[in-house]
């Protein structure tokens, strides 16, 4: 029997620790990223966990041949850090001895090694394992990944608990038919919508509860918006006084985030050459005149009086920008008929609900709002919406034994990123997007 008792400690340098071993000999992993060959001797780019690191080969110094390293061999890499006033790090690494661990057995089919992948949005996802190696591809999960952490790291430091919510449920959240259906066993399940009845439930538990997981909807069409799978933030909070109390609790955990990134991620921003918006003051403007604002100022006739057509959220982005200089833009008091049976109305206004809709950059990036948490109301308004509540009979459970008000909200984490990064397609800021036309890889 063995007996793992000790951490094993990786030999590979961490690159922030380079510099403090000038003059000496280091031992690096990585993959063999790209040779670039010139006179005399090559650049040799090394892909390590996070950065590219630029190593020197010459005959020189180097006690092995340049022939020996093939693109995406996996190796360990003895090389001395040499002071170099010219490099932006301050020095250089000279190879001296390499152990190839690895060898790829062919050649990638696509070029993963330049500033970008240069192919389509077809192809770029088609060899996603490989594409993602590229610098800047795999940069953009490298910013998901702070960003998450600031969210959580935010959200706990308010008190809120984070739950895991099934994702095999009886019943659909959100409405609608963009729901995916399953034989569980003979009977009906489905794939969750959001976690919005159970982060709901675990206030009740908890009073400030947030999750970060999946959540599926069965899109048919082929946006540039829409996945069928996505990863949504939701908070949820007890004893609110309004629904603003949940706008204000986004506006901080946006702020908080954004200044993770520009802590802790400065090479992936630079990479990406990412501008980071300001949260400081964002402008909030009811539904109907928001609605009524780009009619007029665009000249456009209302079709639809309970949604934003896409075009109508970029219109109202740039008027705010223009306006008040903010990226960002809060719509509130959706019309009830738009929203879930579980929203609730405005006590002075029940064509109107005390919900949110958060747009930045012209897209939706959140929803949210305040719950019915008293059990009549909830029923009632079922009842109004011709709904079946022995469905949902776990989930008037709260409602019956006592709830605090209560609301909160659900980002979109893939939409929130494509936008952060001024990128067109939501796939972009996926890592494996599910479309309608994908499921794989
Ligand atoms: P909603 O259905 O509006 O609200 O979703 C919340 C946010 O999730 C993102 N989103 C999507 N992202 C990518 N692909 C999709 N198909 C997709 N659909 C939605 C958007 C949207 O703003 N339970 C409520 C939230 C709440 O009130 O707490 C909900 O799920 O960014």
């Amino acid at each position: 029997m063995k007996i793992i008792n000790k951490v094993i400690q990786s030999t590979n340098m961490e690159f922030e620790n380079i510099s403090e071993h000038i003059g000496k000999r280091i031992t690096l992993h990585g993959s063999i990223y790209k040779i670039r060959k010139m006179s005399g001797f090559a650049f040799v780019l090394l892909r390590t966990k996070r950065q590219v690191i630029q190593c020197v080969y010459s005959e020189e110094f180097s006690d092995f041949k340049l022939e020996l390293l093939k693109e995406e061999s996996c190796v360990k890499l003895t090389a001395e850090v040499i002071k170099e006033e010219r490099s932006k790090t301050g020095w250089d690494l000279q190879m001296i001895e390499v152990e190839v661990i690895s060898e790829p057995e062919a050649e990638s089919p696509i070029v993963i090694n330049n500033k970008m992948v240069d192919t389509s949005l077809e192809n770029l996802l088609d060899y996603r394992p490989i594409t993602l190696r590229n610098e800047k591809e795999r940069a953009i999960f490298k910013l998901q990944e702070g960003i998450c952490i600031g969210f959580r790291r935010f959200l706990t430091e308010q008190k809120f608990t984070e739950i895991r919510s099934p994702k095999i449920v009886s019943a659909g959240a959100e409405g609608g038919a963009n729901i995916f259906h399953l034989d569980y066993f003979g009977k009906d399940a489905y794939l969750s919508q959001s976690p919005q009845f159970y982060k709901q439930m675990m206030v009740g538990v908890y009073e400030r509860v947030f999750e970060i997981a999946p959540v599926f909807r069965a899109e048919k069409h082929d946006t540039s918006r829409h996945l069928n799978e996505y990863t949504s933030v939701d908070f949820e909070m007890g004893y609110i006084e309004s629904f603003e109390d949940i706008m204000g609790m986004e506006v901080r955990m946006l702020g908080y985030a954004l200044a993770e990134l520009k802590e802790r991620y400065v090479y992936e921003l630079d990479l990406l050459k990412v501008s980071l918006p300001d949260v400081s003051a964002i402008p909030s403007i009811k539904f109907m005149e928001a609605k009524e604002l780009i009619s007029n100022k665009y000249n456009r006739t209302i079709k639809d009086y309970e949604d934003f057509e896409p075009e109508e959220e970029k219109l109202l982005s740039e008027i705010i920008k223009k306006e008040y200089g903010s990226e960002f833009v809060f719509v509130t008091h959706y019309p009830t008929s738009k929203r879930p049976f579980y929203a609730l109305e405005d006590p002075n206004n029940n064509e109107e609900t005390l919900s949110f809709d958060l747009l930045f950059r012209g897209l939706e990036i959140t929803t949210g709002g305040q719950r019915i948490h008293d059990y009549k109301k909830q029923l009632a308004k079922m009842k109004r919406l011709n709904m079946n509540a022995r469905l949902f009979e776990s989930y008037l459970m709260m409602h019956k034994y006592g709830m605090p008000p209560h609301g909160g909200l659900g980002l979109g984490l893939e939409r929130f990123t494509s936008k952060l990064l001024n990128q067109d397609n939501v796939r972009l800021a996926t890592l494996f997007p599910r479309d309608i036309n994908r499921v794989t890889p």
